[in-house]
């Protein structure tokens, strides 16, 4: 299968959060089929829940890695699905406090209405949490359907960096 660029975007709001995205990391790159091409610094900001942002909810450390990869966009989801149970991932409530969340933002230009795996992430374009760590890695980046990612509002919001050594 030909390799694809597909985009990740990594999230912690419970234990050893900069711990548990590194080891993500690392898990993501001893995937077969997969490659890290670049791992972005870490961003912190309060916990978005349906209702809103909740601050007295545990905040959240995010990043986002850019892969290449020669897996189809399901096997990279219940890959990384997978490392997510490796992490203690426990499902509860929606949007639920969690020690590691790895969702796609896309996979190539693929665009797809599934709800196993909706491409691009439907709420990526909506969330500084995903977008500047995203221009951050690549300041070129395009979300399909979207355009460019440095024209997207939420791309300009400011968030806190987390001083952290690289990811990669
Ligand atoms: N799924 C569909 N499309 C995708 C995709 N592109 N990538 C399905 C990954 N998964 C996708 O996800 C539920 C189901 O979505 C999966 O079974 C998969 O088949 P989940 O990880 O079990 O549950 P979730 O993450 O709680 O749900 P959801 O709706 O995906 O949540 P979000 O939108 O990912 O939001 N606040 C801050 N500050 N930082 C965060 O990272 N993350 C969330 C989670 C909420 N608040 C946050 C953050
Ligand atoms: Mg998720």
């Amino acid at each position: 299968m030909a390799a694809t660029p597909a985009v990740l975007s990594l999230g912690s709001n419970l234990g050893d959060r900069e711990r548990t995205l590194r080891d993500a990391v690392s898990a993501i790159a001893a995937l077969h089929g997969v490659t890290v091409d670049a791992a972005s610094g870490l961003i912190e900001t309060a916990a978005l829940k349906p209702a809103g942002v909740d601050d007295s909810a545990p905040a959240y450390l995010n990043a986002v890695v850019v892969v290449t990869t020669t897996l189809s966009a399901a096997d990279l989801l219940a890959a990384v699905a997978a490392i997510e149970l490796d992490h203690g991932r426990v499902r509860e409530e929606r949007w639920g406090d969690r020690t590691l969340d790895i969702d796609i933002v896309t996979y190539g230009d693929l665009r797809q209405d599934d709800v196993a795996l909706t491409l691009p992430h439907p709420r990526a374009a909506e969330r500084s949490f995903v977008l500047v760590p995203w221009l951050e890695i690549d300041p070129d980046a395009v979300l399909p359907g979207f355009g460019r990612v440095d024209g997207l509002p939420a791309a300009s919001e400011s968030v806190s960096r987390y001083p952290s050594e690289a990811l990669s």
